[in-house]
Order: structure tokens, then sequence, then C-alpha cells
């Protein structure tokens, strides 16, 4: 069996994403995200330009092959970009590998160690009142474990709670630009723990509640919202610190009982290595479109069960119902499995990748079509095209740049 073709589809069904398609001599093909969120041209490129003409004739069948011949044969490693190009290069494959054998993915991996995958939600609010009436909606829906996300008192618009209507620079909306938004520290560690408190009383001790602070405190931060937090059992805080300085996870794990989640932005098992290695974190969320695909996914999660650290893939959005189904596969054989999140798509993007995993109520299954069992309809990715569009910056109050 040669690859015969490989074709990067745009298309913006509601968000803009990017997939890879093989297809291979016996007319058996394969789908992969490439999507990088605000970078999608970059990763068309990279694959385009690069990629594509190195793999035409070569045998889909050796994935690890292949995957090694762009990892280390590009000299320059990891990045965004290069791991979302051979993530959605890998997916591909393993979708073909799988189809080839006539057996789901997750067979292949080694066969499911759980009937169901339990989902989280996201819910989110301006005022108190309103994310308490977000997460009983959720509830209501089925879900077991809800992320909840508060605005905070003076601020228009905040990570988590959508831009809102008086957004600061709309002028920028309008020409397409990133979105501003204002932060403080101070005020968000006041407020946050209010929300919890109320969260608690509200849908009582019998369902997973979830945070994330979107990489924008320091460690000592960290630590104190950690703490203030305890009271409430938390499933877990994401992302409390960037993660360029691992180290500084050392500081709030000395401090804190409350559960660590990280790595919606690492690429590869290198950028995981210490937080894991040290048991600093307690759950992984790397994701197959950003970590290099089922193959450096099912490394970086081989690695962290040695470590007592669980799986959690990354679902938001912007990661394709194609990463998605990959994920699925994942969580279905995974043995250190801890949650997926799951934020939902718009119908038209359901419609644009028909796929075997369903969802009941807040947990999700992959499906037993054979490969991954997502598709993608490329007469109605026609109907989509990309649109330019980027993630929100962030400034602390006086104007100085700070993470978003
Ligand atoms: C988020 C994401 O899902 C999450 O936890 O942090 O929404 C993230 O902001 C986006 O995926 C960025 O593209
Ligand atoms: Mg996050």
């Amino acid at each position: 069996m040669k690859i015969r073709e490989i074709r990067v589809i745009v298309a913006s069904p509601g968000r803009n994403f990017v997939t890879v398609k093989i297809v291979t001599d016996e007319g058996v093909y394969g789908i992969g995200d490439a999507t990088v969120n605000g970078r999608e041209k970059a990763v068309v490129s990279y694959l385009e330009d690069h990629v594509v003409p190195c793999l035409i004739d070569r045998d889909p069948m050796r994935i690890e092959d292949i995957w090694q011949y762009l990892y280390r044969g590009a000299y320059w490693r990891r990045g965004p970009i290069t791991m979302a190009a051979i993530s959605g290069i890998d997916t591909a494959l393993w979708d073909i590998k799988a189809k080839v054998a006539n057996m789901p993915l997750y067979q292949l991996l080694g066969g499911a160690s759980r009937t169901r995958i339990m989902a989280y939600a996201h819910a989110q609010g301006r005022t108190i009142e309103d994310v308490a009436e977000a997460v009983l909606a959720k509830k209501e829906l089925g879900y077991v474990a809800i992320r909840a996300q508060a605005g905070v008192p003076g601020f228009e618009s905040i990570y988590g709670i959508g831009s809102a209507r008086g957004a600061k620079n709309s002028s920028a909306r309008i020409k397409k630009l990133p979105r501003e938004e204002v932060w403080s520290t101070s005020k968000y560690l006041a407020h946050i723990p209010k929300v919890f408190e109320k969260l608690r009383d509200v849908v009582g001790w019998d369902m997973h509640l979830l945070h994330d602070a979107h990489h924008r405190l320091t460690p000592i931060e960290a630590a104190r919202l950690g703490k203030d937090l305890e009271p409430y059992r938390l499933f877990w805080l994401e992302d409390p610190v960037p993660a360029e300085l691992p180290e500084g996870y050392r500081t709030i794990r000395a401090h804190t009982t409350t559960p660590i989640a990280l790595g919606e932005v690492f690429n590869t098992i290198w950028d995981a290595r210490v937080v894991i290695e040290e048991q600093l974190i307690d759950y992984i969320r790397t994701t197959s479109v950003h970590a290099g695909g089922v193959t450096g996914l099912r490394r970086i999660f081989d690695f962290a069960s040695i470590y007592n650290v669980r799986s959690a893939c990354h679902g938001p959005t912007d990661v394709s119902p194609v990463a998605m189904g990959a994920n699925l596969h994942v969580d279905l054989w995974v043995p250190n499995f801890g949650i997926q999140e799951y934020s939902g798509y718009t119908e038209a993007t359901h419609e644009m990748f028909p796929h075997a995993w369903t969802q009941d109520g807040g947990f999700l299954h992959p499906g037993d079509a054979i490969g991954h069992g997502v598709d993608i309809d490329e007469n109605l990715a026609e109907k989509y095209p990309y649109k330019r569009s980027y993630l929100p910056v962030n400034r602390l109050e006086d104007g100085t740049l700070w993470h978003w």
C-alpha cells in the first residue's frame, strides 16, 4: 500500500478547522485534525509546502517511522505548528491502519478498559447567579462534571465567559483583529472562592466541579487560590501558571491539596516531563491534535501512568470532531483515564464531520465503526471558506500585556 495523495482542507463551519485527508493507492483513506486556533494557515503551509511532498509513495502502515521522520528528520523539533502538522498526518495514518485491520481504533490500541467516557461540560456566567444557573442547566443534561467560569466584578469581558456586549475595542472585532480584555489577579483571587461557595450550595457535593485559571497566576498566587478553594473540593484547578517554567508547580504543590491539571498547550512528552516525573500535577491535558497525534498522546499517557497522573484530553470547540474521535478511542483504552473535556460543536460542524462517536448525557463513546469513525464531507467544507480569526489578548489595568 502507498500514499497516493494528501489533501489539506480548510473550512469554517462556525470556526476554522484544518483537516488532513490521506488517500492510498488502494482507495482506503484516513482523516486527521491539524487545527491551531488563530494560526491555521501556518499549519497549512507547513503541511503543503514541506510535509506532503515527502510522504507521497510512502507505506502508510509505517506510522512510527513516518512520525520519527517528521519529528527527528526535520531537525527543527517541537512547537505548535510542527506538532499539529505531525498530529494531522499521524491521526489519518491510524485511521487507515484501523480500517485495514477492519476494527475500531481502540481495539488496535489494546481494547476497551471501560464502557463509557466521563466528559466535563462548560458552564459560565457574568454573575455568580448566572454561573449557578448555567451549572444547573448542564446538570439537567446529565453531566456529572462541570467546569465553571465566572465574570469578575468590574470587568466587561473575561476568559471563559465569552465576549461581553461592551467589550472594550469593538473596532478590533469589526476589523477581525484580536479582541483586548482587561485583567486583575487580585480582584479575581478575591472573587472566585465566593463563586464556588455558592455553587456547592446550589449543586451539593455529588458533582465534580472544575475551574480553569488559564495560565494567569504566579506560583504563589496559584498556591493561595488552591488553598482558598480546598473547602469546595474541586475536581481540579486547571492551568494555574504558564508552564514554560515547570518548576513553579513545586510551590503550588507544596501548599495545596486542590488537584492540578495542565497541558493543553503542550506539544510533546518533553513539555510534560518535569511536572509528571515530580508528580506536580494530577491530570495531563494534552490532546491528539496538538501533541503528535495518537502516537504522541499514547506515549505521554503511558509515561504519566507510572506517576499516578491521569489523562484528560483537551476538547474545546477548536479541537475538531476528528481529533475528538481520536481522543475518545485513546480514552476508551487508556488505563489511567481521568476525564475528557467536551464543549460541543455547531450543527454545521457536526454535519461537516459525520462521526461514529456518540454522547449520552455527560458520557461519550467513540463508537464501533472501523478506523476512528470520523469523516469529512468535502462538498460541505467548500461552502464554509476560511475566515481570519484570532484568540483575544489580555492586559492588566495599567495596559501591561498579560497571559490570555
Ligand atoms: C481552554 C480552551 O478548553 C479549555 O480549557 O483553555 O478554550 C483554549 O482557550 C482554547 O482551546 C484556545 O484555542
Ligand atoms: Mg483550559
